[in-house]
């Protein structure tokens, strides 16, 4: 990874280890970020560090996952992380801002520093040429209290990029087609970095649609190079003295190489039920649909809204579509008053939305049953929407405009109309939604409504585990999967026991009883368990069950590492084939006794057949999952 631009940005932030293929390094974090979802939580466990003040050059808490507020607990969750915010020095974005991502691109992002974010679409920084990673929120927690954040070094493949979008093509397309190539795990433990003569035709905005897009590839992060449009962005943003420029040496060597010639892309989809299931538009064209969401991290700038109101102008959205719009956030839908486009928008007849997450999250706007819905989002996992029998479909924000017009998947391509998105040559800016860390810390009074619960506390690990499978899944299995989101659960983010009740409840409406049942157990998985969200939910709350290991073919990095932050062992099978060994039901005796070695033995009790397991964890890993997680770790360490 010798000159890339990743590795500049990691040997500058390196504070322990070596910059050596698959070892464990631990960097310092410059930036953190929260959003509420995750945050509560992430500040809960921050409080328990006893620190008096955020130990980062700025660290910053989003409201804009849990803004439907259907009762008190939302609300009060809001109280909580504005009084944290207010007492340990971060900065607080309210709700109605905008989403947490466009915000901190548009507001805080500098290049070649670090950012970390209890956020698994906290890369969209690296469009601007940050090291932008999300986690957990603990692992956020740990970043807030100054110490390194450790990651295994990930390779670095090259994506280089050649020509030129042709017209009604856009960033979406691109990391379409990038998904096309690598799917939901080919950038496990890699970071995709950017580079070649078409990175100049890109905005930033387009290049953080690719960044935060390319979470869904596994990827540790994405990163463009820091150039003179990033200079322009950041002018425009009245912030052009946090430019420096960043690019890759001409030596640089990367561990893989990828060609990808924009004129050759075409619009394209990511099909149900998976963002690595990737069509081309021309193949779907003409299938009714029913709904289309036009807004995310993903798909919400100023570029792209402008896109869609100048696409939307004249027309009316088709009698048979309910059309929404989410901006990203406030100085976007400023600018599209400003330049009046926002009529065309509401002329069309389209539904415009809260700047916040809203449907992305299924916060409202469930499709109706079987319908078809084509969003501009980032993940169409199973029920992520609300209606488990939706087929939701993403795309660009050009193809969801045209087709919401026409009432049938379309391609932008052929729709009739010239038009040339005017960017304004100074941003406006309004921060007054931003609150600053207050000077004096001392006096202020943390807020805690009764849905938010104690953290619960759990012991070290035993030397055997004896215990029934208590589930087994296949491939690709999402933290959506382990503990969904949506409008009645979210509100559930700050009190685990009542949220465990929803573990697996989309796979298996039983699993809560089982588990209680038998006082906890094992599930087993296949090939890249845990993919998508960071939410660290999906490790509290099985543990919360009593969950003592996943056994698993792979994982994905950031939930691999919520398990070990509590205690659940994420084990691995040294053939794979022996997953099929394993049915749900059977019980098991894992024997941990050369764990250190990374071999474990697994003898099924059910026809005492021994089945060989290992892990690829850290020695700093193991210690923390044999003391019973990360927090009695750190106070251990602290002590
Ligand atoms: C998501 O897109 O799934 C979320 C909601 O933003 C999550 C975080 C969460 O679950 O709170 C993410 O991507 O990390
Ligand atoms: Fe919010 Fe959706 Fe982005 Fe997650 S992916 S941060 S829910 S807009």
């Amino acid at each position: 990874m010798k000159g890339t631009i990743a590795e500049k940005i990691l040997s500058t932030h390196l504070i322990h280890g070596k910059i050596e293929k698959k070892q464990n390094i631990g960097i310092k974090i410059d930036q953190t970020l929260t959003q509420d979802a995750t945050g509560t939580m992430a500040y809960l466990q921050f409080e328990q560090m006893g620190i008096p003040k955020v130990r980062t050059d700025l660290s910053v808490s989003y409201v804009d996952h849990n803004t439907l507020q259907t009762d008190f607990r939302n609300a009060d969750d809001h109280r909580y992380l504005q009084s944290v915010a207010a007492k340990y020095g971060l900065y607080f974005s309210k709700p109605g801002n905008g989403i947490c991502h466009q915000l901190h691109l548009e507001r805080f992002s500098v290049p070649g520093k670090t950012l970390l974010g209890s956020d698994s679409h906290t890369p969209t920084c690296g469009g601007i040429g940050m090291l932008a990673i999300g986690a957990g929120g603990l692992d956020v927690a740990v970043a807030m209290a100054g110490e390194p954040f450790f990651l295994t070094v990930p390779e670095i493949v090259n994506i280089n990029l050649t020509g030129e979008l042709p017209p009604f093509v856009s960033a979406k397309d691109l990391i379409l087609e990038v998904l096309n190539r690598l799917n939901v795990k080919g950038g496990i433990n890699k970071i995709l970095e950017y580079s070649g003569s078409g990175v100049k035709t890109l905005s930033v905005p387009e290049r953080a649609t690719i960044t935060n897009m390319g979470t869904e590839t596994g990827a540790t992060s994405s990163i463009f190079p820091s150039d003179e449009i990033t200079l322009d962005f950041l002018t425009r943003q009245n912030r052009e003295k946090d430019w420096r420029a960043l690019k890759p040496n001409e030596d640089a060597v990367y561990d893989e190489i990828l060609e990808i010639n924009m004129t050759d892309i075409e619009p394209l989809a990511a099909t149900p039920h998976s963002p690595g299931n990737i069509k081309r538009i021309a193949d779907l064209e003409r299938m009714e649909i029913n709904q289309v969401c036009i807004g995310s991290c993903t798909n919400s700038s100023l570029r792209d809204l402008k896109t869609v109101a100048q696409i939307l102008k004249g027309n009316v959205v088709h009698k048979d579509v309910s059309l929404t719009i989410s901006p990203g956030s406030r100085q976007v839908v400023n600018h599209l008053i400003e330049s009046d486009e926002v009529s065309y928008i509401i002329e069309s007849g389209a539904r415009i939305l809260e700047n916040a997450c809203g449907p992305c999250i299924g916060m409202g706007q469930a499709p109706g049953t079987n319908a078809i819905s084509l969003r501009t989002f980032n993940r169409n996992f199973l029920g992520r929407s609300g209606t488990k029998d939706a087929q939701i479909y993403l795309v660009s924000p050009e193809t969801a405009a045209v087709s919401a017009i026409e009432g049938k998947i379309t391609d932008p391509r052929n729709f009739k109309t010239n038009f040339k998105i005017e960017i304004p040559g100074r941003f406006l800016i309004n921060d007054s939604l931003i609150i600053p860390p207050l000077k004096n810390l001392e006096n202020v009074d943390i807020y805690r409504g009764p849905n938010i619960k104690p953290l619960p506390s759990f012991p070290p690990l035993e030397e055997r585990l004896k215990a029934k499978v208590l589930l087994k899944v296949g491939d690709n299995i999402t933290t959506d999967h382990i503990i969904p989101a949506g409008a009645k659960i979210l509100p559930l983010r700050s009190n685990i026991p009542a949220l465990s009740n929803y573990v697996f409840s989309v796979i298996d409406e039983n699993f809560y009883e089982r588990a209680l049942d038998s006082n906890g157990g094992f599930v087993v998985g296949g090939e890249n368990y845990g993919q998508g969200s960071s939410r660290e939910h999906a490790a509290i709350a099985p543990k919360y069950l009593g969950i003592k290991a996943i056994i698993a073919k792979s994982f994905a990095r950031i939930h691999k590492d919520n398990l070990v932050n509590f205690g659940i062992l994420p084990l691995v099978f040294q053939n794979n084939s022996d997953y099929d060994q394993i049915r749900q039901e059977d019980r098991l005796e894992l024997v941990l006794r050369n764990i250190d070695n990374a071999q474990i033995t697994a003898i099924n009790l059910k026809n005492h057949k021994k089945i060989l397991l290992t892990h690829n964890l850290s020695m700093r890993d193991l210690s923390i999952l044999k003391i019973g997680g990360k927090l009695p770790y750190i106070r251990q360490k602290n002590a």
